[in-house]
């Protein structure tokens, strides 16, 4: 045994050694490898798949010149595997591959936003996204128990105000210690880390282009593209200019002031929501609806409160210009907007304008035309199969980029994880994107799990549709005196699934604090039902103990 791995480490070969009497399934390894290779002892050599023999006939066919065949069929390639970007599905993706032993490259590089933001390792979510987030958001809840702690008996004489440099400085040196974090792990898996932009430039080819410049070409036998999205901007005079995106936001170095966030989907909310619950004068301007994609009834709750904690909302209005006034840090901008439905136009003064009206897939421009793969021209998304295979049999996609399917962080993970897997024969298992749980962290936080009412509706009609409502006043609510008959929650349930009068008890022991809607199709068993409660839940500290009319 000894001479093969010195053999095959002389070839400058890694190889991927099992030694039967270390592994507790040894002996039922062993009675397979002899029934697939004839062959009773070991070593039991394989290269490639292709089965070599013993010790003795290994060193023979080193001899013979065969061995090194087998071995340049595996070379004919740089890597098993190159991932085209380093977010949470990439990552996932890289390190689960590297663990089954393959050669891994991932690639990823940020192209610095119109404001020059840029940032390490790990992609949106541990960057600008999730994490940063839920930071901001954390420091706002602060805000609002530190007014609860007076009603608790907690006295201080300090005026109390919020410092925005502190918080981003530590948040900051968090994602910094994240980043580096993840650069070990991929080492530590002999993950190769590529700090450059990465493009097909043909059939199992990319062209890998770094901050100074230099090229260098790269080939594998399997590519999966997991580029993420990047925030969209306007197309209106001043926008790129003198507006921050989300990208930006995070790490912006100072306070940014009175500030009008544009767009009125969850990122919006979210940023908006923390911003005031730091004391900013916040507006957002909303095109047509709250959360789209979301219960609208719960979209609306959010809104309003929100709404009543001092955010204001300016509704069917769109921006048309952004003019600088003043310099500064912030400085000062005009923002002129026109109604959404008539010719009505404001003028007013921020200091800052946010854009948060969505994300543009990041597959236009990454040679995706020179090797035939195909995105919906439209979105720019990527269709895949069950399997997240494109059309290009030897190039896969996960995360974000993915045509229909949801965009969150744990999904790009478990998606790239299985992917991994199935590539490299450790499993046979694919992503399941039905009913995943997700929570918009607005300052009334609003978990749900499967279908809005509206969409319930749609799929199974009204008729069949029964609907379990509440409103409740969680108990540490009661003594902060804060509002009473805010906080609700509603189950939709298809009449015709399962016994409904379980439903209430069986979740009564876990209800969260917020808002939240539950929908139980039809493949959902009780059991999974209440385990995705749970699951979608599990960030909200309240307990409270419902009855549902
Ligand atoms: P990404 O994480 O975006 O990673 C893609 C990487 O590829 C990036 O580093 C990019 O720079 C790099 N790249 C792109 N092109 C190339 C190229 N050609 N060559 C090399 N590298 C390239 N999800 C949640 O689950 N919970 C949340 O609370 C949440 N909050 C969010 C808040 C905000 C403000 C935002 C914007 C997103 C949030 N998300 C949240 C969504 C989550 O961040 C994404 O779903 C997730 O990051 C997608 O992972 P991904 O691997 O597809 O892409
Ligand atoms: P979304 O979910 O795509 O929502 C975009 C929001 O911006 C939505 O409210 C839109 O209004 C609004 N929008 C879009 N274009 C404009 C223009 N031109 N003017 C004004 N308002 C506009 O984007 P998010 O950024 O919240 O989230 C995208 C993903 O990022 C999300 O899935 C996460 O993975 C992270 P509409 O309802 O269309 O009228």
């Amino acid at each position: 045994m000894t001479e093969v791995k010195e053999l095959f480490s002389s070839l400058g070969v890694e190889c991927n050694v099992l030694e039967l009497d270390q592994v507790d399934d040894g002996a039922r390894v062993q009675e397979v490898l002899s029934e697939i290779t004839n062959q009773k002892t070991v070593p039991n050599i394989f290269v490639n798949k292709v089965h070599v023999g013993g010790c003795d006939q290994t060193f023979q066919a080193y001899q013979s010149g065969l061995l090194q065949k087998l071995l340049q069929e595996d070379s004919a390639y740089d890597y098993d595997l190159i991932i085209i970007g380093g977010g949470s599905g990439g990552l996932s993706c890289a390190k689960e591959a590297a663990i089954l032993g393959k050669k891994v490259m991932v690639l990823d590089f940020v192209v610095p936003s119109p404001q020059g933001t840029s940032w390490g390792l790990g992609g949106t979510c541990v960057n600008v996204g999730c994490i940063p987030k839920k930071l901001m958001h954390q420091a706002a809840l602060l805000g609002q128990a530190l007014c609860d702690s007076r009603k608790f008996g907690w006295e201080y004489n300090q005026q109390v105000r919020h410092n925005w440099e502190t918080m981003t400085k530590v948040i900051q040196n968090h994602i910094s210690s994240l980043n580096w974090g993840y650069r070990l792990s991929l080492r530590e898996k002999a993950v190769a880390y590529v700090n450059s932009y990465g493009e097909f430039v043909e059939h199992h080819k990319i062209k890998a282009t770094n901050k100074k410049g230099q090229e260098t070409y790269y080939t594998a036998a399997q590519f999966v593209i997991a580029t993420g999205e990047r925030p969209r901007y306007l197309g209106i005079q001043g926008d790129k200019e003198y507006c921050i995106t989300s990208d930006d936001l995070f790490s912006l170095p100072y306070c940014p002031g009175k500030t009008l966030v544009v767009g009125a989907s969850y990122v919006a909310l979210e940023c908006a929501g923390f911003l005031a619950g730091f004391g900013l004068d916040v507006t957002v301007m909303v095109r047509s609806i709250l959360l789209r994609g979301f219960d609208q009834e719960m979209a609306e709750k959010v809104g309003s409160y929100m709404e009543q904690h001092g955010v204001k909302f300016l509704r069917k209005f769109i921006p048309v210009m952004v003019q600088q006034l003043e310099k500064g840090s912030p400085g000062k901008l005009k923002v002129l907007a026109k109604s959404s439905e008539g010719t009505e136009t404001i003028e007013e003064v921020y200091n800052t304008v946010l854009l948060a009206i969505g994300r543009d897939s990041c597959t236009r421009k990454i040679g995706l035309e020179k090797i035939g793969v195909k995105i919906n021209e439209k979105s720019g998304k990527i269709p895949v199969n069950d399997v997240e295979q494109t059309n290009v049999p030897y190039v896969y996609a996960v995360g974000d980029v993915l045509e229909d399917k949801p965009e969150l962080t744990p999904v790009a993970i478990q998606s790239g994880k299985l992917l991994a897997r199935r590539l490299f024969g450790a499993s046979l298992e694919k992503c399941d994107y039905i009913n995943v749980p997700t929570t918009v962290f607005t300052p009334l936080e609003y978990g749900c799990c499967g279908l809005s009412e509206e969409k319930a509706i749609e799929v199974y009609k009204k008729e069949n549709l029964e609907i379990y409502h509440t409103l409740f006043w969680p108990l540490e609510w009661t003594v902060a005196g804060r509002e009473n008959n805010t906080c609700y929650a509603k189950i939709i349930c298809n009449k015709f699934d399962h016994d409904l009068a379980m439903l209430p008890r069986l979740v009564s022991n876990s209800w969260p604090q917020v808002i939240l809607l539950l929908q139980l199709p039809e493949q959902l068993g009780l059991l999974r039902f209440y385990n995705l409660s749970k699951v979608a839940f599990r960030t909200m500290q309240s307990t409270s103990m419902l009855s549902f009319r």
